[in-house]
């Protein structure tokens, strides 16, 4: 009985969860705003390879169009990354959720807020690393990414399946160690991810190298359209 009512509170959370979002990714769409989730473990690469997207973003010479981007940091704790898109120029607002390993609405509606206004073409969340609860909760946003980095293993597509089966893409992050760890199977991560996920986009990156980092780019640039359109 006990573990019922578990259940039907957790499902009731999720479902108040999912309606806000609903709501919040309209009125975004409505302002011209494309919102993405950026997920996966800590030291994945989020913040650097976010650091990369908004360079290849922003639009080069003057007849082509320079998108306003912004960031929100969500951690546990501190404002290392926010400092760091700061330092690049970017609008960012820190998330800490102190000790919540997922953000939710709530905490997205608090953290748009504090743009006080500001309209945005591109709006990224950097989701807490974490390689489960993430992939639960809504967060508004028009398309979800995840990241699992060379170093990491490609056998946590068996491992943690539920965020690759959420996910619109997912990509694969510093690929320069591809070399030094001949046993990360991409072939495999991909069947696998695929047999989750059908419509999966796998991207094979490296922000230090800039290997994939135009497919990436483009990649986000056709999915804001989609999500305008
Ligand atoms: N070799 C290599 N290192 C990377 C790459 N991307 C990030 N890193 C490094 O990985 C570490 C964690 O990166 P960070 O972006 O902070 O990961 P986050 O915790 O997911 O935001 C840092 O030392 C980065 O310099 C990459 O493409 N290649
Ligand atoms: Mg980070």
């Amino acid at each position: 009985m006990d573990e019922l009512r578990t259940l039907e509170i957790k499902r009731e959370i999720l479902a108040d969860n999912s309606h806000e979002a609903d709501v919040f990714r309209a009125a975004r769409r409505a302002e011209g705003t494309f919102m993405m989730d950026v997920m996966g473990s800590p030291g994945a690469g989020k913040t650097t390879l976010l650091l990369g997207l908004i360079e290849k973003l922003k639009g080069e010479g003057a007849t082509e169009f320079t998108p306003e981007m912004g960031v929100i940091e969500a951690d546990l704790e501190s404002d290392v990354d926010a400092l760091k898109i700061k330092e690049a120029g970017v609008a960012s607002v820190e998330l800490n959720t102190k000790n919540v390993c997922h953000v939710e609405m709530g905490m997205v509606e608090k953290a748009f807020a504090a743009f006080e206004g500001k309209r945005f073409d591109y709006l990224f969340l950097e989701n807490i690393g974490n390689l489960v609860c993430p992939a639960e909760f809504d967060t508004g946003c028009h398309c979800r990414i995840m990241l699992l980095s060379v170093p990491e293993g490609y056998d946590k597509v068996y491992k943690y399946p539920p965020m690759f089966a959420v996910v619109d893409a997912l990509v694969v992050t510093k690929c320069d160690y591809l070399s030094m760890n001949p046993d990360f199977d991409l072939p495999a991560l991909r069947e696998a991810a695929r047999v989750l996920n059908p419509n999966l986009e796998v991207l094979v990156v490296s922000a230090r190298t800039g290997e994939g980092m135009d497919e990436l780019a483009s990649w986000v640039k056709a999915q804001r359209e989609l999500a305008l359109d």
